[in-house]
C-alpha cells in the first residue's frame, strides 16, 4: 500500500497501535463512538478487533461530545478509553478528565486539536496533512489502526468501506485515498465487488446481497432516527450478521416516524411558527423530534430550506434540544440544545461570491459569545451546542457579528 500512503500518516498509525498495545493489560477498555454510519462501522472494527485480542470492553454510543458528557463517561470508569468518529477538537477537554490511571485515545477523521502530555494520543489525518473529509473515513482509520492490533480484522474490510460510504466519501463518483485501500482490500478478501453505473461505481456487498450505499443509509437510520430506542446496537448487529425481518420492520417504522414529525413540524411552520429578525429566520423544534436523535434537525433544515414558505435571503437556523438521558449513560446534569445552520440556495449564492459571511464565521463566534460548542462548521453548513434557554441569545449574538462583518441588510 506503499504507493498510496502518506509516510508521515502511516507512521503515526504505527505510533497509536503500538502505543495502544502498550497500554493494553486487560483493564477496560471503553469505546465511545458516533452513532451515523461511519460511527456505527467504527465501533464494529473495534469491537471485531477487540474481541480478537479478548480484550474487556464497553461500547458508548453519543451523538455528541460536549464537557457533561465526557465528565460523566470518565467519572465512573478508569482503563482505556477510545473516542471514534467524534473527539478531535475536544481532545483538551478529554484530557483535563481522563484520570491519572486512565489513557484515551482519539481514532477521529474530523480536524483535531494537539494535546501535549501523555493522557492522550490522538490518531487523525488532518494532523499528518490528509484531509479526513475526502480520503478517509473514521471506519477506514479504524481499518488501518486495526491492522497493526489484530491482522484479521482484514475479515472485516467491508464494514470500513460501509462507513466510507456511509459518510458520502464515494461522492466524486468512487472513494479515494485510504478509503481506497480499504475497498481494495475488500475486493482482495472476495467481500466486495465494484460496479460501474455511468461514471459512478457502486460496491456490492456480498454478505448483504446488496450495494454499501443501501446498507449505510438503513445503518444511519438506526443509528440516528432511531438513537434513544439504542438503534445503533441493531446497527453493530447488522455489521457482523446482515439484516433480519426484525431490523429490517424496525428500519421501516423508524422512516415513517421521521416523514410524519417532519410533516408536521412543517405545518406547524407554515401556519407561523417560524421566528424571523433582520437576517435570520429561526425555529426550535423543542423535544418534539424525540426519540430522534438531534442529528435531525440539520436533515431538517437541509429539507425545508429552499421551500416556498422560506425567505430565500435570511440564514436558516433550528434548534433541538438534546435530550437529558444518553442511553447508554444515563441522566446528564446539564440542559443543552443543538443547533443547525443552513442558508437557502440565493443566500448560499451570496456567500459563495463572498457578499455575505459564510456559517463557518458566523457559528463558531456567536457561539463563543454564548459559550457553546461549535464542531462541524462549513460555510453553507454549521452546528454547534449551547446551553438551553439562550436561543434567543444566540440569534442576537449571530447578528450582532453580522452587524461586524459588514452584512447588508436581509
Ligand atoms: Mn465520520
Amino acid at each position: 500500500m506503499d504507493y498510496i500512503v502518506d509516510e508521515r500518516f502511516n507512521q503515526l498509525i504505527d505510533e497509536v497501535a503500538e502505543k495502544f498495545l502498550k497500554k493494553e493489560n486487560g483493564d477496560l477498555i471503553t469505546v465511545i463512538h458516533h452513532n451515523d454510519a461511519d460511527g456505527i462501522c467504527s465501533a464494529s472494527i473495534l469491537k471485531a478487533m477487540l474481541e480478537g485480542i479478548n480484550a474487556n470492553f464497553e461500547l458508548i454510543c453519543v451523538e455528541k461530545v460536549y464537557p457533561a458528557v465526557i465528565e460523566k463517561i470518565h467519572d465512573d470508569r478508569e482503563g482505556i478509553f477510545i473516542y471514534t468518529d467524534l473527539g478531535g477538537l475536544a481532545s483538551h477537554i478529554i484530557e483535563k478528565y481522563t484520570g491519572d490511571n486512565s489513557v484515551s485515545f482519539i481514532i477521529d477523521h474530523h480536524p483535531a486539536k494537539m494535546t501535549d502530555g501523555d493522557k492522550v494520543y490522538i490518531l487523525d489525518p488532518e494532523l499528518a496533512g490528509v484531509s479526513g473529509d475526502i480520503f478517509i473515513s473514521a471506519s477506514a482509520l479504524n481499518y488501518l489502526f486495526a491492522r497493526r492490533v489484530w491482522p484479521e480484522i482484514e475479515n472485516y474490510a467491508y464494514i470500513a468501506l460501509l462507513g466510507a460510504v456511509g459518510d458520502y466519501h464515494d461522492r466524486y463518483g468512487g472513494v479515494l485515498g485510504f478509503d481506497r485501500y480499504v475497498l481494495n482490500e475488500a475486493v482482495r478478501m472476495g467481500q466486495v465487488t465494484i460496479r460501474l453505473e455511468g461514471v459512478r461505481e457502486r460496491y456490492y456487498i456480498k454478505k448483504f446481497g446488496e450495494y454499501a450505499d443501501s446498507v449505510a443509509r438503513r445503518l444511519t437510520i438506526l443509528g440516528a432516527v432511531g438513537y434513544l430506542e439504542r438503534g445503533y446496537r441493531d446497527g453493530v448487529e447488522v455489521c457482523f450478521n446482515g439484516f433480519n425481518d426484525r431490523i429490517l420492520s424496525k428500519v421501516e417504522k423508524l422512516e415513517k416516524m421521521k416523514e410524519e414529525k417532519f410533516r408536521s413540524e412543517i405545518e406547524r411552520l407554515m401556519s407561523g411558527g417560524m421566528n424571523e429578525t433582520e437576517h435570520i429566520q429561526w425555529f426550535s423544534v423543542e423535544d418534539r423530534f424525540d426519540p430522534m436523535g438531534v442529528k435531525t434537525i440539520g436533515e431538517f433544515c437541509q429539507l425545508i430550506k429552499d421551500m416556498s414558505f422560506m425567505k430565500p435571503t435570511k440564514y436558516l437556523i433550528g434548534f433541538q434540544h438534546i435530550p437529558p438521558v444518553i442511553p447508554d449513560l444515563g441522566r446528564i446534569d446539564w440542559k443543552g440544545v443543538k443547533v443547525s445552520g443552513r442558508t437557502p440556495s440565493s443566500l448560499e449564492r451570496m456567500i459563495l461570491n463572498g457578499k455575505m459571511p459564510g456559517l463557518d464565521i458566523l457559528i463558531p463566534k456567536a457561539s463563543q459569545i454564548v459559550g457553546g460548542y461549535a464542531d462541524a462548521t462549513h460555510k453553507i453548513a454549521a452546528a454547534t451546542v449551547i446551553d438551553m434557554g439562550r436561543e434567543e441569545e444566540f440569534i442576537q449574538a449571530m447578528e450582532e457579528v453580522l452587524r461586524d462583518e459588514g452584512a447588508e441588510a436581509g
